[in-house]
């Protein structure tokens, strides 16, 4: 694997989820594998799990961590080209890429959506310039249209928990009062449509997701009928991809509780976190039974360990 910015980088899914399990039950198996390399990690925008488990990933592979909060310990980057540059950016990524490429082997960058302008958040401008600038495999932390190493964690997590060959799937749109971005729910998907599942999608009118994401999913507007025998709930919020970055609705009654699980076949709930109690979920549902959050956010370090390993591995190949 030379970069990691989709599902489209990646050649074998089976061998990948297999490679995040075999991580975990022997995490220190390739720690020679990254020795004397340095990994350097970029942050635009705020970070959890993406960050701990990353590095954790990382450093169980024996690579040197390196990270940044982009426009906070460093100089505002300035993304456009030929524009003079006398406002408040002080540095342009294409010298910041470069000498970044020289300090690093493997760099890493989470930067969301703005939300403004679609056609210029889903060009994902800032990933491919870091991987020209740079020359160095770019692996995506969350971009502005996807998270592939979340997806990548929650396959893992669905192979795990599988009772069924064929599992449904259903992700469903949560509500909240803030424009969040499509990425999740778009990576999730395209996934999903890779695994062996019945991939069903629910949301209010006005939230479709684009049409390359949603794959073959079935969408169904009425949420109650999506969870009918539902094996996962993958619940997530996001803002109105046709009314770009708007908030249309915030109709509380999309959060999931135990009224709605009961629709469910034994229903497991699965969400990305961080999530907003009582709100998008209820705590009944975090905190019992069906809950898989943490076993996902624990997958992050097996899902990073795996990309991680390939990148690696090809780059002894060169
Ligand atoms: C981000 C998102 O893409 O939806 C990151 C998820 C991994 N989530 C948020 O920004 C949530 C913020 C909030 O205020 O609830």
């Amino acid at each position: 694997m030379k970069n990691f910015l989709s599902i489209h980088d990646v050649e074998d899914l089976n061998n990948l989820i297999t490679g995040g399990i075999i991580a975990k039950r022997n995490p220190f198996a390739d720690q020679l594998l990254g020795k004397n390399k340095t990994i350097g990690l970029l942050f635009f925008n705020s970070s959890l799990r993406t960050r701990l488990s990353t590095q954790k990933a990382a450093q169980n592979l024996g690579l040197n961590v390196m990270m940044m909060n982009v426009g906070q310990d460093s100089w505002g980057l300035e993304l456009e080209e030929g524009v003079v540059m006398n406002g408040d950016k002080a540095e342009h990524v294409k010298e910041a890429a470069a000498v970044i490429g020289r300090y690093c082997d493997i760099i890493a960058i989470r930067s969301f959506a703005e939300l403004k302008d679609r056609e210029k958040d889903y060009a994902e401008h800032i990933f491919q310039q870091f991987k020209k600038y740079s020359g160095r495999p770019v692996v995506n932390l969350e971009s502005a249209t996807r998270h592939p190493l979340q997806s990548l964690a929650d396959c893992i997590t669905i192979e795990e928990f599988r009772t069924k060959q064929r599992p449904k799937v259903v992700l469903t749109w949560l509500p909240h009062f803030k424009p969040l971005p499509q990425a999740v729910a778009n990576s999730f998907c395209e996934w999903m449509n890779h695994m062996d599942v019945e991939l069903v999608v629910t949301h209010p009118e006005g939230y479709d997701l684009a049409p390359e994401f949603v794959g073959k999913a079935q969408v169904i507007y009425d949420q109650k009928k999506a969870l009918e025998g539902a094996d996962f709930v993958y619940g997530k919020n996001w803002s109105s991809y046709q009314h770009y970055g708007q908030v249309l609705t915030q109709d509380y009654s999309w959060m999931i509780d135990e009224a709605k699980m009961a629709l469910t076949d034994n229903g497991k709930f699965m969400h990305c976190l961080p999530v907003r109690r009582n709100m998008k979920v209820a705590d009944e549902i975090l905190d019992g039974h069906r809950s898989l959050v943490i076993d996902q956010a624990a997958n992050r370090e097996w899902s990073a360990q795996a990309v991680l390993k390939e990148i690696l591995v090809g780059q002894l190949e060169e």
